[in-house]
């Protein structure tokens, strides 16, 4: 069975996380991971307190594992959220999109583990000055707000740069990506994409089959001339916001043209108009399964892989 320290750290079966999806990942999806031995993550998105608070209710009622909460730290409600999950204290905390400094120390003295997103070693190397508890590497093949590295490359530098556990995410979605992001020096993966299809994730039909039945090319990288690069499945809206870049409107209406469509896309299924995130692995997520059956595939499939690695070796 597969384990590492970061079960013992923080109380769960597998090494998996459910990464954080805004208006994906609710209380129900992230009870449903961690019932099945994995780490469910709620994602506050763009979310006011109010939500967060019910979901993290709505989790403790499914499920007396440990859960935790993603802040995307560009949200307009960033300040009552970082208090709610601290009054709440949830187990975990993971944070995105940017520099968790300013609510660290509220965060640990509410006995939370903190374990930032870091897309490059500088952010590595201060979370871990900071006292975060552990680390997610994520490299550009997720979907959602990505940085400039891909897994591959960054794993190993984020693992050479710090002590702390490392897990690793993008671009993963079964036992072989877990077994080589073990090989990278990582004791964790967070995976959003497959479990976007998970039974228990309540997402709109349409963003399920958009992702069970696309290609290794169907995403597109969009957001770039803005500062904030954003990966999602190629759509008619994500085409033309990809030619608007590229074209001489300002960045102001540029920004008006991507605002609000991820809730369009994951609550009401919206195909002209919907921003469907995924990651560059969504053409290989080709079934919709219960989030146990989803975990216990990924660790039995990277068992074998890590067990028969030795056979490299002369
Ligand atoms: O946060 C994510 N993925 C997300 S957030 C999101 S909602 C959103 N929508 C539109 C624009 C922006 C956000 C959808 N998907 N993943 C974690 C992640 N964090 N990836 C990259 C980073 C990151 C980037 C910069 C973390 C820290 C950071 O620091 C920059 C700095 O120096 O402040």
């Amino acid at each position: 069975m597969i384990n590492s320290k970061l079960c013992d750290l923080l109380g769960i079966e597998y090494p998996v996380f459910q990464g954080g999806m805004a208006w994906i990942s609710d209380g129900k999806l992230a009870a449903a991971v961690s019932n099945g031995g994995g780490l469910g993550i709620i994602a506050a998105g763009n979310a006011p307190g109010s939500y967060v608070r019910e979901q993290i209710h709505i989790a403790a009622s499914l499920t007396n594992k440990p859960f935790g909460v993603n802040i995307m730290l560009l949200s307009p409600f960033v300040d009552e959220v970082a208090q709610v999950v601290a009054e709440e204290k949830v187990s975990v905390v993971t944070t995105g999109a940017g520099n968790p400094t300013k609510y660290m120390a509220l965060w640990k003295n509410a006995g939370i583990h903190v374990i930032p997103v870091v897309p490059s070693v500088s952010m590595a190397k201060l979370v871990t000055r900071l006292g975060a508890d552990a680390l997610i590497a994520e490299g550009g093949e997720s979907g959602g707000h990505i940085g400039e590295l891909t897994t591959m490359v960054l794993v190993p530098q984020v693992c050479d740069a710090t002590d702390l556990p490392v897990i690793a995410a993008g671009g993963i979605a079964d036992g072989r990506g877990m077994a080589a992001a073990f090989m990278l020096g990582a004791c964790g993966v967070q995976l959003g994409t497959r479990f976007l299809v998970a039974e228990e994730c309540s997402v709109h039909p349409n963003y399920k089959d958009k992702i069970l039945k696309a290609s290794d090319l169907s995403t597109i990288t969009t957001g770039k001339r803005l500062g904030h690069p954003v990966r999602s499945l190629k759509t008619p809206f994500s085409r033309a916001l990809f030619e608007a870049e590229y074209s001489d409107i300002s960045d102001e209406e540029l920004e008006l043209m991507g605002t609000g469509k991820l809730a369009l896309a994951a609550r009401d299924g919206d195909l002209q108009n919907g921003c469907f995130l995924a990651g560059q692995i969504a053409g290989m997520v080709k079934k919709e399964q219960p989030a146990a059956e989803i975990i216990r595939e990924i660790c039995e499939g990277a068992e074998p892989l890590l067990k028969g690695a030795a056979a490299w070796v002369k």
